[in-house]
């Protein structure tokens, strides 16, 4: 695979403010961060443009793909990795025409139904939840819980990341699901420190694939 999903941070605006967006990126990679989603519902395309800019050159040189949620704008414009979108977003099959074929394009997914009638041509991967219910993302869809999750990455056709209200102690459940990764905001934004709440994902995770 060219990307790995293992530990995939989402970015928030407000939750990275302690340290703020860059630092925080900074830190969650050297503590081994995978990838990295810039993810803002209220900032202008020109200010997200030049956050993705400065988080790929963060990026760029540790090989860690950047993805912009939602903002195809913002994807192309930056230079970035690739693009994640939503039920209601572009769709998967705009993205890839756009960004072409070494982008990395991701799909976020709730329910069975979505993941029966999603597009596969085109589409890299998928972010499943949200597990728990979460105060990072506003009305967010029913919680899938890990019963539910493991349905879901059982009948993915693609590499799928687990999303919402996940923590470290989660990691066992999340592998046992099956899926590739797992997604988080705020275990690792607003943590007292990102780089060691990053270590610790990182360290569970590869912990895991030894015992397996
Ligand atoms: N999509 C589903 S849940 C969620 C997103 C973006 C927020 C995850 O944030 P946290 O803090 O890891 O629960
Ligand atoms: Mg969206």
């Amino acid at each position: 695979m060219r990307f790995d999903l293992s530990v995939y941070l989402v970015t928030d605006a407000t939750l990275c403010q302690p340290y703020g967006l860059e630092r925080t990126v900074e830190d969650a990679v050297a503590g081994g961060v995978t990838m990295v989603q810039l993810r803002d519902k209220h900032a202008s395309e020109t200010t997200m443009i030049e956050q993705a800019k400065r988080l790929n050159a963060i990026l760029k040189p540790k090989n860690v793909p950047l993805i912009i949620n939602d903002r195809l704008n913002v994807a192309l414009a930056s230079g970035a990795e690739g693009l994640h979108v939503g039920q209601s977003d572009t769709t998967v099959r705009e993205a890839r025409d756009a960004l072409g074929p070494n982008a990395i394009i991701g799909l976020s997914i709730n329910t069975l139904e979505q993941l029966n009638s999603m597009p596969l041509e085109g589409l890299d991967y998928v972010g499943l939840g949200p597990v728990f219910a979460t105060t990072s993302k506003q009305d967010h869809a029913t919680p899938l819980g890990f019963d539910g999750l493991a349905t879901l990455v059982e009948v993915s056709a693609v590499p799928s990341v687990a999303i919402g209200g996940l923590k470290a102690q989660h990691i066992d459940a999340v592998k046992r699901s099956g899926a590739h990764g797992i997604a988080v905001i705020s275990a690792i934004c607003g943590q007292a420190s990102p780089q060691n709440a990053a270590k610790e994902l990182a360290m569970r995770w590869r912990q895991r694939e030894v015992m397996r």
